[in-house]
C-alpha cells in the first residue's frame, strides 16, 4: 500500500510525464512543417515514451492500491525559434524530470517504501539515457551552429545518432 505522500508525488510525475509527452509532440509537429523529416520522427518518437512513462507510473499507482489521476496537460507553445532552441528545451525539460525522479527516489526511502523505490531505479536508468541523449544532440547542434548543410546531415543521420545511445531494457 502506497503512503499519502508517495501517493501524491506519483501523481505527480504522472501530470510531468504527461506533459513532457504533450510537450514533445508540439516540438515534432513543429519540425514536420519546417520540413525536418528526421528531427519530427524522432520528437514523436520520444513524445510516445514519454507516454510510456506516464502509463507505467499510473499502472503501478493503481495496482499498489493508490488512485492515478489524470491531471490537465499545460499547453505547448505553438512555434519555436530553431531547431536549436527545440533541442534546449528536450534537454531542460529532461533535467528537470531527472530532478523530480531523484526527489522521488529519496521520499521512498524517507517513506521505507521499497517496493516503490525498486520499481523507480528503471526510471533513474531511462533519465541517464535520455539526458546522455539530449546533450549529446545539443552538443552535435553546437557544432553544427548556423551551417545549413550540417543541419540537413543532423536532420538525415538522427535515428543514427539515437542507436548509438543503448537504451536501458
Ligand atoms: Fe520520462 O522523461 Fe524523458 O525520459
Amino acid at each position: 500500500m502506497l503512503s499519502k505522500k508517495v501517493e501524491k508525488a506519483l501523481n505527480d510525475q504522472i501530470a510531468l510525464e504527461a506533459d513532457a509527452s504533450q510537450f514533445y509532440l508540439a516540438m515534432a509537429s513543429w519540425t514536420e512543417c519546417e520540413g525536418y523529416e528526421g528531427i519530427s520522427e524522432f520528437l514523436y518518437e520520444q513524445a510516445d515514451e514519454e507516454r510510456m512513462h506516464m502509463l507505467k507510473l499510473l499502472r503501478f499507482v493503481n495496482e499498489r492500491g493508490g488512485k492515478a489521476i489524470i491531471a490537465k496537460v499545460s499547453a505547448p507553445p505553438k512555434s519555436f525559434s530553431s531547431v536549436k532552441k527545440v533541442f534546449d528545451n528536450l534537454l531542460t525539460h529532461e533535467m528537470k524530470v531527472t530532478e523530480h525522479i531523484n526527489k522521488l527516489v529519496y521520499l521512498c526511502l524517507q517513506e521505507k517504501d521499497y517496493t516503490t523505490h525498486n520499481f523507480l531505479q528503471w526510471y533513474v536508468s531511462e533519465q541517464i539515457e535520455e539526458e546522455g541523449l539530449a546533450r549529446t544532440l545539443n552538443d552535435k547542434l553546437k557544432l553544427i551552429g548556423s551551417d545549413k548543410s550540417g543541419l540537413y546531415m543532423f536532420d538525415r543521420d538522427i535515428q543514427k545518432l539515437r542507436s548509438q545511445v543503448a537504451k536501458p531494457e
